[in-house]
């Protein structure tokens, strides 16, 4: 059976099947609920149940953000807010006026099906707990999200380290062309070797590794 990729971004249905093959994805286009909590983990996971519930078939819900350390991790948990309402250009502007522009993009993947998982978590990547610490988001390998009464839901991570740049490139989505990554903007990358590198690229093989001994 194939997985529901929950997303109403077609970007990330993209990168998903480049990642894990055309066939083994499909884009379930829902808009869950987006609680509000200042990490990512909390909101992925409450929007699996809510899209498991929905249709009673695996799916993996993803949750991005940007984070840019000089503005204290904005946009972060609300990127996708942030971009709606002002806009990337407008992000570049901010952090433009920063002498330092490191920034992070991190992504949760969250999977449910509605069975029960071994609880033990996979121990995160040292490049993902090192850009996580340098975002300023203290984290372990996010724990299964296991609340009594609840739906268990798998958490996997990725988090790529970058620079804040003046706009570039006309591949990828969302915040892509102000990102820069070893010289190059995810922009200015193919989806392949944006994967090979990202945030949502790490999660994917996480996930992946794991799904495949499912
Ligand atoms: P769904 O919630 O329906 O999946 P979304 O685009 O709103 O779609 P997010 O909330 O995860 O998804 O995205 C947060 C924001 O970060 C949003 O503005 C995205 O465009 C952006 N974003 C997510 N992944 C990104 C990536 O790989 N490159 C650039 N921007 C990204
Ligand atoms: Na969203």
């Amino acid at each position: 059976s194939t997985l529901h990729y929950v997303t109403t971004n077609p970007g990330k249905v993209r990168e998903a099947e480049e990642y894990l093959g055309a066939d083994a994805v499909t884009q379930f286009d829902f808009d869950y609920t987006e609680i509000q909590a200042d990490e990512l983990g909390p909101i992925a996971a409450h929007g699996a149940r809510e899209a498991y519930r929905e249709v009673g078939e695996p799916v993996l819900v993803d949750d991005a953000g940007l984070f840019v350390e000089a503005l204290g991790g904005f946009p972060g948990p609300y990127s996708s807010y942030v971009e709606d309402t002002v806009g990337v250009d407008r992000v570049w502007n901010l952090a433009s006026d920063e002498e330092e522009r490191r920034a992070y993009f991190r992504c949760t993947l969250a999977y449910c099906d509605g069975a029960e998982f071994d609880a033990s978590p996979d121990p995160i990547d040292r490049d993902d707990r090192v850009a996580a610490a340098a975002a300023g988001v203290e984290e372990d390998e996010p724990a299964d999200d296991a609340e009594p009464g609840t739906l268990p839901v798998k958490l996997f991570e990725g988090a790529v380290p970058g620079t804040m740049v003046a706009p570039r490139g006309d591949g990828g989505f969302g915040y892509d062309p102000i990102f820069e990554h070893d010289g190059t903007t995810l922009a200015e990358m193919d989806t392949e070797r944006k994967n090979a590198i990202s945030h949502r690229g790490r999660a994917l093989e996480k996930f992946g590794e794991w799904f495949a001994e499912r």
